[in-house]
Parts: structure tokens; sequence; C-alpha cells
């Protein structure tokens, strides 16, 4: 492990191959497209995901969401009016926020003990885990996801986030794999910030002059049952899914429970359900 840790810490990203059963995707999975086809369209706002900066803006579903399941619509899912312009299972580009202390199969997984393991080696003490969602790339419709640093989301100071990122399929360069700029959570800062605008909205804050830099990414294809834990400032980005096979990922992240949370991150913990302490919830075995 000591050596996966030093690349992490070398390249901004480590991926795990191996790292779950097929068993574990395909419970995953299951319960995914469950929670799809239960959800009432009837009535739901028809909320996009995007990591762009135009989108958001005055959105309750989405801000309210970090302790809820809520679900949010690929780009090209909805016409002009904001009627469903393909099948409803999937017009989803993600799930979220609280998969993991919500549904009880994504809770099991995502407090397993080996990944309070994997916190510790990387140095957290008090590992929070929160903001988890199942990032589906559909054939043909998957969106991409433009590069972004994960910190720009969750900060703390100082940063702390890291993302687990679960591969339930394969990933390939075709149906919308990860690509990463190794080194570039070296290079730069957090970029710019993505904030509550105090009106019941967000907006982006830059950090830096040039919070966008040209950066060589490279193609990270994974197996299904890899992990790939992403430094909170690496760059990252995934491509669209033109192919015709599905590309659906599960992911949570993880902060530092001793560095303080800016208290204008979109995603606030509530009374009801503050950030999961995975010290006190993580199973024995
Ligand atoms: O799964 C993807 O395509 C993107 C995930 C990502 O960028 C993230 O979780 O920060």
């Amino acid at each position: 492990m000591s050596e996966q840790i030093e690349q992490f810490h070398r390249d901004g990203f480590l991926a795990i191959p191996d790292f779950f059963a097929a068993e574990d995707s395909a419970n995953l999975l299951k319960r995914a497209k469950e929670l799809v086809q239960e959800f009432d369209l009837k009535d739901h706002p028809r909320t996009k995901f995007s990591t762009s900066r135009d989108d958001h803006v005055g959105d309750d579903y989405f801000l309210n969401s970090g302790d809820k399941i809520r679900y949010f619509f690929e780009t090209d899912a909805l016409d002009k009016d904001g009627n469903l312009v393909v099948e409803k299972a999937v017009s989803i580009n993600k799930i979220g926020h609280a998969l993991h202390e919500l549904e009880p199969v994504y809770r099991e997984f995502s407090t397993r003990k080996k990944l309070k393991e994997i916190s510790h080696a990387l140095g957290y003490k008090q590992p929070r885990v929160l903001q988890s969602m199942v990032i589906f790339k559909n054939p043909k419709i998957g969106g991409e996801v433009p590069p972004h640093q994960d910190s720009t989301f969750l900060y703390t100071d100082p940063p702390s986030a890291i993302g687990f990122w679960f591969a339930l399929e394969d990933c390939t360069p075709e149906n919308g794999c990860m690509y990463f700029a190794p080194g570039s959570h070296k290079k730069y800062p957090t970029l710019k910030r993505m904030v509550r605008n105090g009106t019941g909205g967000t907006k982006f804050i830059d950090l830096v002059d040039n919070p966008d830099p040209e950066e060589e990414y490279v193609c990270v294809p994974t197996k299904a049952g890899t992990l790939v834990l992403i430094h909170g400032q690496v760059l990252h980005k995934s491509g669209h899914n033109r192919s015709g096979k599905s590309r659906n990922i599960y992911t949570f992240h993880m902060i530092e429970g001793e560095s303080p949370y800016a208290p204008d991150n979109w995603l606030l913990p509530t009374p009801e359900m503050p950030f999961m302490d995975l010290n006190a919830v993580a199973s024995e075995v």
C-alpha cells in the first residue's frame, strides 16, 4: 500500500484494480436502476447536472440534496420546455447525494473497514464521508464532465477532499472513462470555488488569475471493480459516451473532520445528517 500511496501523492490519482467484487457492482447497479425506475417524474423539477459555470443557479432541489436521494437529468434528456425526449431509464445523469447514508446497500459498501484503512493510510485522522453519487453515462446520451478539481465543490482549510470513485462497469475511451492531468495537484492550488451566493443559488469564485489552465490529460481506462482515488486538487474530466455500452460508477468524497469546512460550500451538514464519521461507523471486518 505505501508504494501506491506514494504514487497517489506523485500523480494526484491512483487506480486500484480488483478492489471490490463483481457481486458488489451487480448489487449497487441493481439498486441504482431500481431507484431510477421508482422515482416519480410527475412534478419532478427538471434539474440537469453539469460541473460548468452556468447551472444550478437558483436550484433548491440541488442545494438541498446533500442529505437526500435526488435525481439529475442528462442535458440531452429534456427539450427546451422540460419534456423528456428519451426513455426515463436512460434520462438520468446522476443520483445524489446521500446514498452512503440512506441506501443500505450503498451504506454497507461505503463503510467497509478497508475504506477506513485507506483513509488512514492517506493521512486522515477524522475521515468524513459526504457527497455520494451514482454517475450514469448511458449509451449515446451520457454527457461529458468538464475539467475540474473536487476542492472547488468541497472546500476545507487546509484542503482535504479526496474522491473515492468506484467503476461499476468497464470504463473505456469509447464510453467515457476518466482523464487526469498527472501532477496538476502539485502545480495548482484550488483554482476556483463554487459557493452559495446567499440568494438561494450558487456562483463560482476564481481564486487565481487563470482558473482554467491548459493541461495534458492522460486517459485512465478502468475495469469494473477498480477504485480510483482522486486528489482534491488534481484536474480531471471525462468524455461523452457515444458508444452503445453504459459506463456507470459510484463515488463519494472524503474530507478531514479536523479541517474547518467552509460554511458557504454548496453541501452543508444538517442537524439530522451530520457528515458521516467513518471512524465511528466503519465495519469491523
Ligand atoms: O465519473 C465521472 O465521469 C466524473 C467524476 C468526477 O469527476 C468526480 O467525481 O469528481
